[in-house]
């Protein structure tokens, strides 16, 4: 079942040179690219997004932070690429999170774990209408494809 998921390569990500290895990962497990724009985010946009996080206390630093630099949205598509992307992502706290995984592998503070990922089919929808316009999302064949992926999905 083919799902489409929004990825957020943040700020300090960004800052430390890694957005492009980070994208080449989701590519390299077969997960397509269908969108991919860098955002200097405003704090409106940055409250929608963590809206669910509003009233907790590390909500404004949240905000300051997502704030700060620009960071790369990605929207991926693939089977079952909501539930992919976040064992690729790895646990909120980077001290907690396996080896093998983004968090797990570049990462030590919960401030700053490097990426962002949808959690849930529902999440996925509102934030890919969030972050992306209908004509910034691409709907087209890869020929690798029939390589990479089974026909069944
Ligand atoms: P995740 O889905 O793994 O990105 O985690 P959450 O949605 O729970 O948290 C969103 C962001 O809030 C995290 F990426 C970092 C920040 N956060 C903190 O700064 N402190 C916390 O205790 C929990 C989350």
């Amino acid at each position: 079942m083919s799902e489409r998921t929004l990825v957020l390569i943040k700020p300090d990500a960004v800052q430390r040179l890694l957005a492009g290895r980070l994208i080449a990962r989701f590519e390299e497990r077969g997960l397509k690219i269908v969108g991919l724009k860098l955002v200097q985010v405003d704090r409106d946009l940055a409250e929608r997004h963590y809206a669910v996080h509003r009233d907790k206390p590390f909500f404004g630093g949240l905000v300051d932070f997502i704030t700060s630099s620009p960071l790369v949205a990605v929207a991926l598509e693939g089977p079952r690429a909501i539930a992919v992307v976040r064992a690729m992502v790895g646990a909120t706290r980077p001290h907690e999170a396996a080896p093998g995984t983004i968090r797990g592998d570049f990462g030590l503070e919960t401030a700053q774990n490097l990426v962002h990922a949808s959690d849930g089919p529902e999440t996925a929808d509102v934030e890919l209408a969030l972050w992306f316009t209908l004509g910034e999302l691409a709907s087209y064949e890869r020929d690798i494809d029939r390589w990479a992926l089974a026909p069944a999905e």
